[in-house]
């Protein structure tokens, strides 16, 4: 079928030609990604951006008088500016640069956490989130006599909210829920579980590592107190990511590792403390991440998210139609509001083999738990095949899939 979505000025066709990775052929077929959702790829301008900064500019950031390392601060620095206007951030102190998302929950289990809660005191958490958003919360608690408490999801794959408020209690002390579901696409209702949470003074942290790449999240209009993601979902680079915290918690919070950049003064006898973000920033960091995460904002945002939502609703209902018109699909997760993401089963088949099978065919997909190990024994599956869709995808590729699917099937039955 004609890919008839035309993104206002831009065609389909041209936005596609900005990614040269989806140019190949795997296994003697054009490639069709359907796994945006692990990691996207990247546009020429981003390729550029890395390849720019390593060219031209490389040096060390904040230390240097020399004029490489001027120009370095000066880019680096205005990615950090380029990103609060993104994400709607009062001031660029709330923008601190990690390696991820994992590596922003990680930071905030360790410092709000260990700093902030005692014994007996609650995390809420839910069934759906990823391995990122319970594993360092099981180890703050471990550590400190803190319990960890879980949100049960609905069959259809929503959070069941009547529980979450049930569950919200003075004994909680923050609360870290997923914004859109990896393995379901779900898209949790925020800015409601925010106001619940606050009508008790009970901070929030999101995982927006799924929402970020699929629609406008403004951190101030939503009123959350911490929100991260990582760039590599984002179009940008791998081993980039941004935690925003308000800055009245961030300065009220020890600093995650030590190291040089996020000192004010060293002493043996004691040292003091960098102003935030800095003192969160330990070590030589990212640059040419953080560099490249500006630029790819940049890019998803002349491309425009209005842009982003139609075409992947549009993929979304046109795939979820065609699957279910497939003999022995199951689809797990039909929540209310989603993303465009669909995880399924071929009948009693194995993901891997699916998988594989779809890979010899240039299709692909992610198979296996997705890390969310728990909401996969909530549906009672040892994982799922996961199709994840990202603006530049198109129908003819869905086709593409649901074909496949239906030689799969076949062959698997
Ligand atoms: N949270 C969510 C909701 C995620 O989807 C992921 C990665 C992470 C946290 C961790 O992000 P990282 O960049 O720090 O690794 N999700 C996936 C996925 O679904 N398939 O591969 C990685």
């Amino acid at each position: 079928m004609q890919d008839s979505q035309n993104p206002g000025p831009r065609s389909l066709e041209s936005i596609r030609a900005d990614f040269p990775a989806l140019h190949q052929e795997v296994n003697g077929q054009p490639l069709v990604y359907l796994d945006n959702a692990a990691t996207a790829q990247k546009p020429r301008a981003v390729l550029d951006a890395i390849s720019n900064y390593y060219e031209r500019d490389n040096a060390n950031v904040h230390r240097g008088v020399h004029t490489l390392s001027q120009r370095a601060t000066d880019a680096y620095e205005g990615a950090r500016e380029r990103i609060a206007r993104f994400l709607g951030a009062s001031s660029s102190r709330e923008i601190i640069f990690t390696k991820g998302t994992t590596d922003a929950i990680n930071l905030v289990a360790s410092s709000f956490g260990g700093s902030k809660l005692g014994p007996g005191d609650e995390v809420l958490i839910s069934e759906m989130e990823h391995h990122a958003n319970i594993v360092p919360w099981q180890l703050l608690c471990e550590r400190i006599g803190a319990v960890l408490k879980v949100v049960p999801v609905s069959a259809e794959g929503d959070l069941i909210y009547e529980e979450f408020r049930l569950m919200l209690t003075e004994r909680t002390k923050l609360v870290s829920l997923v914004h859109v579901s990896n393995s379901l696409g779900t898209i949790n209702p925020v800015r409601q579980i925010i106001a619940d949470a606050h009508s008790m003074g009970i901070p929030v942290m999101l995982d927006g590592a799924q929402a970020i790449p699929h629609g406008k999240v403004n951190v101030s209009d939503l009123d959350v107190d911490f929100y991260c993601f990582s760039s590599h979902k984002l179009f940008g680079p791998t081993g980039f990511g941004v935690l925003y915290g308000k800055a009245s918690l961030l300065e009220d919070m020890p600093p995650y590792q030590g190291g040089g950049d996020m000192i004010e003064e060293v002493d043996f006898e004691g040292t003091t403390f960098n102003e935030i973000p800095h003192k969160f920033e330990a070590g030589t960091p990212h640059m040419a991440g953080a560099i490249a995460t500006a630029a790819a904002i940049e890019y998803v945002e002349e491309v425009g998210y209005d842009f982003v939502a139609k075409q992947e609703l549009e993929l979304l209902a046109y795939a979820t139609n065609k699957l279910k018109s497939i003999d022995g699909i199951r689809i797990i997760g039909e929540a209310k509001e989603k993303a465009s993401v669909i995880s399924f089963l071929v009948g009693s088949s194995h993901p891997y083999d699916v998988g594989t099978i779809l890979d010899k065919m240039g299709i692909a997909v992610r198979t296996g738990h997705h890390c969310t190990q728990p909401l996969m024994k909530r549906f009672g599956v040892p994982g799922t095949v996961r199709a994840s869709f990202a603006f530049y995808n198109t129908r003819a590729e869905v086709d593409r899939l649901a074909e496949a699917l239906v030689r799969v099937s076949g062959m698997l039955s």
